[in-house]
């Protein structure tokens, strides 16, 4: 893989007028965030920005709601926000807000740089104007009846009841959300980004360029974009909060910056501040081609990080984003996550009930542990591919099940036994005596290193850290294969089984070693335990090191373990089921004071086809009649299935979910008209359907009762 010189890492600043919950989390920031430490651990040249977007119709009308001035909302939000990020260690090396004089003077010149080479045209319209409230009226803030279904309740940018889009000259009978009176039309002048002049170089850069890196989610989007054609966007506001258009540009009176068009100037601007606070020089960052940049952002703001943002960098001379790794949005609790409903748990909840919370006296565990849980759920159900779901009994499970379980398990078990059996210090390694168990566990080592590596690079977090997990549930297996226990009641009489409870502890310390090196860029607070716990320095964490074998010295006396991950209680869980149904606010008169999110048409769903198309599979009932792993594949599984009137061998990636005795005897619904695929050398005759669940398992796809095995499915 070729490396770049130097990475700059975004993610998608947050609007400065209320907190942030744990679908903008898992969204934006904790990936970002993964990446981050996994470059710093890499020894790579990264910058991390992120910060308040302050700017925006929402801000002045909440103000105006509650009485206070935009500056403090803006500020009473910012540093909280911050404080919350930093709660959570995301670590960002800047968090800045686009209030600040530095960020108005970048976007000054950004704007004044493309008008001057006539990049931006002007043109007049008329738009709503409320004279009550002397204002011009933002889409969200016209309300009327919807001209498509009748509803009320239909807002001027969407209607809410059926969900159609809208522009504010549609609605019937409209009035202004600020003061209720019907708006009057009104001439303004504003400047536009005509993005139609750029068609060709986007569908260029990402429906070719990108085509194959970029999450197919992404691409989807952005291709439903261009198609449906690319409208001039007005980049000026009448607004007298944001980035004002400097005063000797004619016609710039009462104009300031859409919102839209000054916060992705902020990344530019929030770098400037960082290389300053630093003695660092900024520019490389934004112009060197050999710079990754890489937008962290949920799904909403694909279409400003891969199309609008893009053309201005363009324009303006600087480098493009390397990758939008964008994710689709987080469920909660069967419901889509929503501010205006209180449908949500905020950052802030999950840090005052978990993180912060007092720790029960005689308890040695601290609050940190709950990042690090919330940090394994959020990505191991983090939405990159499609919609995922949060629920709290999942992330109990999750958490006790797969991390603590597993995780926590080995490496406590590791520790215990290392004390008990070979005097608290890291035992030899007698080569001369490994054995298969010994060698296949190296093998496994070295080999996950490699694809925890490759699947970050490749913004598959979930993946990475579900090797991360696979690799401590294979050093489960080994102990439990080895048995240093047993070994040692035989140790007086057979002085040979000393040595092999020395190789088993020695390679199970080694792999600990491994595991706090692999799980460092999810689990900061984890990782750092378990340096305390081998005595070792940060150092260690260098991601050079992940896949060696001997990073613990022979020798070397370790401390007693600690525990990693305490116990996460069913009150505490029930507790936070009954906070979100009692805090359930029922949808009415809701005017969320986000701006507006562009929705272009849902890309991710597959064409139409025709029942022919359909018909040309054939679908069959099997029985699993043999099942083994495939050598040097951790995802697949051999299976021998009897189809009745003949048997057949698959290759299916399953082998993350199901073990091999669990599948025999079972059932499954098999493609038996696939062409054959060689896998790893296994030609396989088929395919088998599962369904992946909430937690991003695969579930087997099963007959309600057993059939005859060749039966038809249809
Ligand atoms: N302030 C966040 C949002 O849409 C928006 C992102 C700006 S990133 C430059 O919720
Ligand atoms: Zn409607």
């Amino acid at each position: 893989m070729n490396q770049p010189k130097r990475y700059l890492i975004t993610s998608a600043l947050p609007y400065a007028n209320g907190l942030k919950h744990l679908g903008h989390l898992a969204g934006a920031y904790i990936p970002a965030d993964v990446y981050v430490r996994y470059l710093r651990a890499q020894k790579r040249d990264v910058v991390f920005v992120c910060g308040s977007d302050e700017h925006g119709t929402a801000i002045p009308i909440q103000a105006m709601k509650e009485g206070s001035t935009p500056q403090a909302i803006i500020d009473k939000y910012h540093y909280e926000l911050k404080e919350n990020f930093a709660d959570l260690d995301i670590s960002f090396d800047i968090y800045h807000r686009t209030s600040e004089p530095i960020h108005h003077e970048t976007a000054t010149e950004f704007f004044t740089s493309l008008n001057d080479a006539g990049e931006l045209e002007q043109k007049e319209t008329e738009q709503y104007y409320d004279e009550a409230a002397k204002t011009f009226l933002a889409d969200r803030f016209i309300k009327g009846t919807c001209p498509n279904c009748g509803s009320d309740r239909a807002f001027g940018d969407q209607c809410e009841n059926c969900g159609r889009t809208l522009s504010p000259d549609e609605l019937i009978n409209p009035v202004s959300t600020l003061s209720g009176e019907p708006p009057v039309k009104k001439k303004t002048t504003h400047w536009y980004l005509p993005l139609g002049k750029h068609e060709q170089f986007l569908r260029d850069w990402i429906l070719k360029e990108h085509k194959d890196d970029w999450r197919p989610t992404v691409t989807g989007q952005c291709k439903a974009w261009i198609d449906g054609g690319l409208q001039s966007r007005a980049v000026t506001r009448d607004l007298d909060w944001g980035v004002k258009i400097p005063s000797n540009i004619p016609g710039s009176e009462g104009k300031v910056l859409y919102v839209w068009f000054d916060a992705p100037i902020g990344y530019i601007s929030a770098t400037k501040q960082w290389a300053i606070d630093n003695d660092k020089d900024w520019k490389p960052y934004w112009y060197d081609a050999d710079t990754k940049l890489v937008h962290f952002v949920g799904k909403d703001n694909i279409v400003f990080h891969c199309i609008i943002f893009p053309i201005m960098l363009k324009l303006h001379g600087n480098i493009l984003p390397d990758n939008v790794p964008a994710n689709e949005f987080l469920n909660l609790e069967g419901d889509k996550m929503s501010t205006s409903r209180n449908w949500k748990v905020d950052m802030i909840d999950f840090i005052n009930d978990f993180v912060k919370k007092p720790v029960p006296e005689g308890t040695t565990y601290d609050g940190k542990q709950m990042v690090d849980a919330l940090r394994y759920y959020l990505v191991s159900i983090g939405p990159e591919t499609k919609d995922s779901e949060f629920t709290w009994k999942g992330f109990q499970t999750a958490y006790r099940s797969e991390l603590s379980d597993i995780f926590g398990n080995f490496v406590n078990r590791s520790f215990v036994l290392m004390h008990k059996l070979c005097g608290g210090k890291v035992p030899k390694l007698h080569e001369e005596i490994l054995d298969d168990n010994d060698k296949l566990l190296f093998a496994d080592i070295e080999s996950t290193a490699a694809e925890v590596q490759s699947a970050i690079e490749y913004y598959h977090f979930r993946d990475a850290l579900f090797q991360v997990i696979d690799l401590a549930r294979k050093g489960n297996q080994y102990l439990q294969k080895k048995e240093p226990w047993i070994l040692a009641k035989q140790v007086a009489a057979n002085p040979e089984a000393q040595k092999q409870i020395d190789n088993c502890l020695h390679i199970c310390l080694q792999l600990c070693a491994n595991l706090s090196i692999l799980i460092n860029p999810f689990l900061p607070n984890t990782a750092r335990k378990m340096l305390y716990m081998m005595k070792v320095v940060e150092k260690m964490l260098d991601w050079e090191n992940a896949g060696k074998l001997k990073l613990l010295s022979v020798g070397y006396s370790l401390r007693e373990p600690q525990l990693l991950f305490r116990k996460i209680e069913d009150e505490e869980i029930d507790y936070q089921i009954e906070k979100l149904k009692n805090g359930l606010i029922k949808p009415e008169s809701t005017a969320p004071m986000e701006e507006k999110k562009e929705q272009p048409a849902p890309a991710e769903q597959k064409a139409l086809i025709q029942y022919d198309d359909f018909a040309k599979l054939e679908l069959k009932a099997a029985t699993v009649i043999a099942c083994e792993k495939v050598a040097k594949a951790d995802k697949l599984l051999k299976l021998e299935i009897d189809l009745g009137t003949e048997k057949r061998t698959i290759v299916s990636g399953i082998a993350l979910h199901y073990t091999p005795e669990e599948l025999i005897g079972k059932q499954v619904i098999v493609v038996t008209n696939l062409a054959p695929r060689k896998m790893k050398g296994i030609e396989s005759q088929g395919m088998i359907l599962t369904a992946e669940d909430s937690d991003g398992k695969l579930q087997l796809l099963q007959p309600q009762h057993p059939v005859a095995p060749g039966s038809n499915v249809s």
